[in-house]
């Protein structure tokens, strides 16, 4: 048997990097395989039930699993060393909200600074994508296989995450803001929540090494004049010898917690108008078992400018991951998790969906409409 695992994904890819580091920090033997027409026919589409989307693992036991944070969630329930849950309520609550973070709020500078600076960018991205999807063309035309992924996700900014002129000056204010704040972080702590790495620091991974590291702009104007932010860049992407310890006392380090305020006070507005659209959606759809990828568009603000958005209930599912820790937590950690919330000013008050949701199999699911829902974090295939 191959006792390998295979990443299906490209180098470009935000989600494919966040597996790709949890792969190597873990030390499990895997080979990345990118994606071209016959394995997006032969593989990725069979196991999605028909969506073309990266990555995708396929275990040694030849099962494929879809979903960058399930991806995550099956290996450690296989693979118990190096654990990347912190033990406390505080601490794995904060990894989650950097999860959340990473995976759904990134997306608008990472998107951002890669599609609106195409006189920097574009030839890179186009020789990027086309080495993924025609490998078996000569090199000096494989720029061409780029061009069809291009114009699919160039349109992302604009028409999916209403990136525009008059909110891009503030979102890119924040961004050099955070940037610096991990900067910061970085200079004192070799990851997030000390000496390990936790699930908050994988999402984070992927848009900060795919997008701001590897893309030509960002990675001169974003990353190199931050060398705190670059060295934490470098210990993701390899195999550590040896690893640290949680932060003791299920603390949180000062420096995150301006990222956490701006982060409640955006993001979370945001997902609680994602929350409120996906609840009506079901009241108008009673007898749907799954939900569709996007219902409309939502409005969110970022750094106090305003934006619209597609209304993706994918947010809302990646929001109750944060919850499932706190659902399950004793009295004296819900007062030490909220008391902590209050002194710090982090505007984090956990709402529970009417509806929860369920991601399995490539979709989105009522939770109340499978037969075994069991935890939001054990549905991947
Ligand atoms: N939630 C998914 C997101 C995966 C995703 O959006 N992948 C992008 C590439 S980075 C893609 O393949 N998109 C195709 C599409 O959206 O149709 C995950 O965490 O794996």
């Amino acid at each position: 048997m191959d006792e390998h695992y295979h990443l299906y994904g490209s180098q470009v890819s935000y989600y494919t990097a966040k597996v790709r580091s949890y792969l190597l920090y873990k030390g499990l033997p895997f080979i990345q395989i990118p994606v071209s027409e016959k394995i997006a026919n032969e593989v990725i589409k069979p196991a999605t039930g028909g969506w073309r989307v990266v990555p995708v693992v396929r275990t040694p036991r030849g099962e494929c699993i879809q979903d960058s944070s399930i991806i995550l969630d099956e290996l450690e329930s296989v693979h118990k060393e190096r654990s990347i849950t912190p033990p406390g309520l505080k601490q794995q609550v904060v990894s989650s909200l950097f999860e959340l973070l990473g995976d759904d709020w990134l997306v608008y500078p990472a998107m951002h600074y890669r599609w609106n600076f195409k006189r920097h960018n574009l030839l890179y991205i186009l020789n990027a994508f086309g080495n993924n999807r025609q490998p078996d063309w000569p090199k000096a035309i494989r720029w061409l296989g780029g061009i069809k992924p291009a114009f699919k996700f160039g349109i992302v900014p604009r028409l999916m995450l209403g990136i525009n002129k008059s909110n891009i000056p503030t979102l890119e204010a924040w961004t050099l803001e955070l940037l610096d704040w991990l900067d910061d972080h970085f200079s004192r702590h070799n990851y997030l929540l000390g000496g390990r790495p936790c699930y908050g620091d994988f999402s984070l991974y992927g848009p900060l090494h795919a997008h701001f590291a590897l893309d030509p702009y960002p990675r001169k104007h974003l990353i190199q004049p931050r060398q705190h932010l670059h060295a934490w860049l470098e210990r993701m992407g390899a195999t550590p010898q040896h690893i640290g310890e949680w932060l003791p006392g299920d603390d949180i380090p000062e420096s995150l917690v301006p990222i956490l305020q701006s982060q409640c006070r955006d993001q979370l507005h945001h997902i609680h108008a994602v929350i409120d659209k996906t609840a009506h959606w079901i009241s108008q759809h009673p007898k749907a078992e799954t939900l569709p990828r996007f219902i409309g568009q939502v409005d969110y603000r970022l750094n106090g400018s305003e934006g619209k958005r597609l209304c993706t209930p994918y947010s809302q599912w990646m929001y109750e991951r944060v919850l499932e820790p706190i659902e399950t937590a004793d009295q004296e950690q819900l007062h030490a998790l909220a008391d902590w919330l209050n002194t710090k000013n982090i505007r984090f008050e956990p709402m529970q969906p009417v509806y929860p949701l369920v991601f399995q199999r490539s979709k989105l699911w009522r939770r109340d409409r499978l037969d075994q829902p069991g935890s939001r974090r054990q549905y991947g295939r």
